[in-house]
């Protein structure tokens, strides 16, 4: 058993010294949640960093997901169709069965892993309601091109944006683009709230509907209109969600050198293919798949084993495909989304985080070259 692991990735954290003094106040006050100080702040700090109109905060970003898509209620005259990847997180797929919608599979792009928007069209049904893309690994969907489509087809756009925390295009924040977009405040994400997660969007009607939604559907002193759930989040989450975002953009940089030392090693191997940025994006380093092609002479699989009998963790984000989960068997066919499934298939997600040094990638990278050399018995 190597004495040294590096997981796929360590969640960012405070000061301990940091977090005590934001929770201190909570000892004076008693008072835990039901949007607290705490959450007020955390909400319009949020509001500004992800520079968009409204933000409204979750408990975790799977509950913000269904939430989202209980109260646009886009399903006006039988409407249930939902147009979707199935390379997510399986969260993506679920909030959209749970909710009562249908997801409807479209093919990813090879070159970011995003919804590719040329396979959408051909899917449009009169049953279709909206599209609900994911901006996977931080990679930014082609959200024009998906906008003119949502707009010609009448259709809802909904992201998933999970990944995609402090990312910008062309210098705008990406919470901005479609009807509203998800984001996940998990541990293991870029920025955390311990669990977290948040909606942004442009309408006010919609952040005092989802106000209500994640309470229970309460509207004000005996007044209950809604069958709301409870979605809320606590004050010690908010909390550390505050002291976080003072160091989220520190973090992002450390990320990137993180990144480009990757790139320095295994970018020209021959087999291996890697997803770099592009010019007119901020990236946020969100996560380090790589694509382990036929010719690199071993497959993703050998190299995870190889990594693991070293104490580091590679992780298969996103296999199975959410259309291949044992719970939709049979219900879904996987093959009708060729690219993803091969994707599935071939990507590793190598260990990535602030704090990774820069000699335990180097480490990384080392044994990833030599896979193809090394006894897999
Ligand atoms: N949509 C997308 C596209 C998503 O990726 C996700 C979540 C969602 C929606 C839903 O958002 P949330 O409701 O979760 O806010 C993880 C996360 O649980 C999940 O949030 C995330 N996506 C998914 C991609 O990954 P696991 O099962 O891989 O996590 P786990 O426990 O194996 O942790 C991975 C590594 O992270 C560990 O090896 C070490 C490190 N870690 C983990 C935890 C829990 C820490 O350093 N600290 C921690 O507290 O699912």
């Amino acid at each position: 058993m190597p004495d040294k692991q590096i997981l796929v990735t360590r969640s960012s954290m405070p000061s301990f010294e940091e977090y005590c003094e934001e929770i201190k106040p909570l000892w004076d006050t008693h008072w835990l949640t039901n949007r607290g100080v705490k959450h007020v702040q955390f909400e319009n700090e949020l509001h500004d960093y992800l520079d968009v109109s409204y933000v409204s905060l979750f408990v975790n970003g799977h509950s913000a997901l269904e939430c989202v898509l209980e109260t646009m209620d886009m399903s006006a005259g039988g409407r249930n169709e939902i147009i979707t990847t199935p390379y997510t997180f399986v969260s993506t797929t679920h909030a959209i069965v749970r909710k009562g919608y249908k997801p409807v599979f479209a093919d990813i792009k090879p070159d970011d892993f995003t919804l590719d928007p040329s396979k959408i069209e051909s899917l449009i049904t009169d049953r279709t309601c909206a599209i609900l893309p994911v901006h996977v690994y931080g990679n930014i969907c082609d959200v024009q091109e998906i906008q003119r489509i949502a707009e010609e087809h009448d259709l809802k756009v909904i992201y998933d944006a999970a990944h995609a925390f402090g990312v910008k295009k062309d210098g705008v924040a990406i919470g901005n683009f479609g009807d509203a977009s998800m984001f996940s405040f998990h541990a293991t994400k870029v920025f955390n709230s311990i669990e977290g997660g948040a909606i942004a969007h442009d309408s006010e009607h919609l952040a005092e509907l989802l106000s209500q939604w994640r309470n229970f559907g309460i509207t004000g002193a005996d007044h209950i209109e809604y069958v709301g759930g409870n979605a809320k989040m606590n004050e010690f989450a908010a909390a550390m969600g505050i002291c976080n975002l003072r160091h989220v953009d520190e973090e992002i940089q450390k990320r990137r050198k993180v990144a480009e030392r990757y790139f320095e090693n295994l970018e020209g191997v021959e087999g291996l293919r890697l997803v770099r940025p592009k010019e007119n994006v901020e990236h946020n380093y969100a996560y380090m798949p790589v694509i382990f092609e036929d010719e690199f002479g071993a497959t993703r699989d050998d190299v995870a084993l190889m990594l693991s009998r070293r104490g580091i963790t590679g992780r298969k984000y996103f296999y199975p495909l959410t259309s291949q989960a044992e719970c939709y068997e049979s219900v879904f066919d996987p093959t009708a989304t060729p690219i993803a499934l091969d994707a599935s298939r071939r990507v590793l997600t190598l260990p990535m985080y602030a704090d990774l040094a820069l000699e335990d990638v180097d480490l990384i990278c080392d044994i990833v070259k030599n896979a193809p050399r090394m006894d897999r018995n």
